[in-house]
C-alpha cells in the first residue's frame, strides 16, 4: 500500500536552521520565564498580525481560558458560542465558571449565524465568543454591533486564523481580544503554543501575570494565577516557522486548488467557498457529503479513505453541545444547522507538503464512493 496520509502534517523549518536558533541557548541556560526568544517572537508577532499587543502562551486552549478569566465576568455569566468547533472553545468557558448557551452556524461558513445572536441574550450574558471556524471570518461588523447595543464582549477564538485578512485588516484586531493556537496541526505552530491579541493596555500586565502565577513582582503575588508560559524552545520554532510562513500559505493554496479542481460540481458534494474580502490561510478543507444526491454517507467516504490509508477527520464531530461530560445540560436540537453540518462533514488532509498526486489519490478515492462504488 502507498504511504499512509494523515489529516495534517507539522510545518517544520530546517534542522539546520533550527538548530542555529537555539544554539545560543546552550549559552545562556535560560530556558523559559519569558526568556529573549520569548520576547523577540512576541515583537515579530505584533508586528506579523499588526496589532498592539501579543501575550504568548505555552498553549491556545490556555491562552484563551486566560482571556476570559481576564475579563472578570461574574459567576454564572452567560457566553453566547457556538458548539461546531473544538473542545477548548466550550470548555474554555465552562472551566471559568460561565454557561456557554450556544447559537446556531451560518450554513455556508460554518461561523456564527448573527441573525440568531440577539434572541440568545439575556441580563445574564456577558460576552460573544465567535469561532473563525476553519480560518472562515466571522460576521465581526454585525458582531461588533450588537456587542455594542447590549455592552458585550467579544473574544474571538481565531485558532483557526493566523494570517488571514479581512478587508485587509489582520485576523487578530477584531473584537475585545482574539486568541491564536500555535499548536503542531497549525498553518503557523510553536510546537505547542497560542497568544492572545488584543488592543487595550491594561490587558498587558494581567495576562502576563496571569500566566505565571499571579507574580506581580519580586515579592508580590496579586491574585491566584496558574503556569501557562510558552519556553524558550518553543519560542525559536515560532520565529523559524514565521520566516517560511508565506511560502508554507502558498503550497496550501495549490493543494486547496486541486482539490477544488477534482472536486466541485460533484453532485452531494460542497466544498466551502472562498470568503468575499478574505485572504486565506487554508487551514483547513472540509467537506460536506449529502447522501441523498452523492450516494454515500460522510462515515462511509471516512472509512473508504481510511481503507487506502487516508486519515480524514471529522472536525467537528461531534458537537460540543453534546459532550458525554454535560450530561445533556444542552438541547441539541436548538443548533440545527451545526447538527447537519457535523453528521456530513470530513475535513480532507491538507498541509504544505502534500503532494498533488496525494491530492488526487484521496480525491479518486472519493469519487469511487460516488453512489456507493
Ligand atoms: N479552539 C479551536 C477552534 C481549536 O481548533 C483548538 C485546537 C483550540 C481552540 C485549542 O488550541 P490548542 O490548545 O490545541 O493550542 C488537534 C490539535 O491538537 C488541536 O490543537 C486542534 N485545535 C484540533 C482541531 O486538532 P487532535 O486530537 O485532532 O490532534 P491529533 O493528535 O489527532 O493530530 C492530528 C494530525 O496532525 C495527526 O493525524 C498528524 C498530525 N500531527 C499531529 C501532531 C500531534 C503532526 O503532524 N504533528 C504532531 O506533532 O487535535
Amino acid at each position: 500500500m502507498a504511504d499512509k496520509i494523515l489529516v495534517t502534517r507539522s510545518s517544520m523549518p530546517d534542522y539546520e536552521e533550527y538548530c542555529e536558533e537555539i544554539k545560543g541557548l546552550w549559552d545562556s541556560h535560560w530556558l523559559t520565564n519569558m526568556g529573549a526568544k520569548h520576547q523577540e517572537l512576541q515583537t515579530e508577532l505584533e508586528k506579523f498580525l499588526e496589532v498592539p499587543h501579543v501575550v504568548l502562551y505555552t498553549n491556545g486552549h490556555l491562552a484563551l481560558e486566560n482571556v476570559l478569566a481576564a475579563m472578570n465576568f461574574p459567576k454564572n455569566g452567560e457566553v453566547i458560542t457556538t458548539p461546531f468547533t473544538f473542545a477548548s472553545t466550550t470548555h474554555a468557558i465552562v472551566r471559568n465558571g460561565l454557561v456557554p448557551v450556544f447559537c446556531d452556524i451560518d450554513p455556508v461558513d460554518y461561523t456564527i449565524d448573527v441573525t440568531k445572536i440577539e434572541a440568545l441574550i439575556t441580563d445574564k450574558t456577558c460576552a460573544i465568543v465567535p469561532v473563525h471556524v476553519y480560518g472562515n471570518i466571522c460576521r465581526v461588523e454585525e458582531i461588533q454591533r450588537i456587542a455594542d447595543k447590549y455592552g458585550l464582549k467579544v473574544i474571538y477564538d481565531a485558532a483557526h486564523a493566523f494570517g488571514v485578512r479581512y478587508k485587509g485588516v489582520s485576523s487578530a484586531c477584531f473584537g475585545d481580544a482574539s486568541m491564536f493556537s500555535f499548536h503542531a496541526t497549525k498553518v503557523f505552530n510553536t510546537i505547542e503554543g497560542g497568544a492572545v491579541c488584543f488592543k487595550k493596555d491594561y490587558l498587558v500586565q494581567l495576562l502576563n501575570d496571569m500566566k505565571n502565577f499571579g507574580i506581580h513582582g519580586p515579592e508580590r503575588v496579586e491574585f491566584v494565577g496558574g503556569n501557562a508560559k510558552m519556553n524558550e524552545f518553543q519560542a525559536a520554532m515560532g520565529i523559524c516557522n514565521l520566516r517560511h510562513l508565506d511560502r508554507e500559505i502558498g503550497k496550501r493554496k495549490a493543494v486547496m486548488e486541486r482539490y477544488r479542481e477534482r472536486l466541485s460540481g460533484t453532485e452531494g458534494i460542497t466544498l466551502c467557498p472562498l470568503q468575499a474580502d478574505v485572504e486565506p490561510n487554508y487551514a483547513y478543507c472540509p467537506v460536506v457529503f449529502e447522501p441523498t444526491l452523492f450516494g454515500s454517507t460522510r462515515n462511509e467516504v471516512f472509512a473508504a479513505l481510511a481503507e487506502n490509508g487516508i486519515g480524514a477527520r471529522k472536525y467537528f464531530y461531534p458537537l460540543t453541545n453534546t459532550f458525554d461530560c454535560f450530561h445533556g445540560a444542552y438541547d441539541i436540537n436548538n443548533t440545527p444547522v451545526a447538527l447537519h453540518i457535523s453528521k456530513r462533514v470530513l475535513t480532507l488532509p491538507l498541509y504544505a507538503d502534500l503532494s498533488l498526486e496525494d491530492v488526487d489519490r484521496i480525491c479518486d478515492v472519493i469519487l469511487r464512493c460516488k453512489n456507493g462504488k
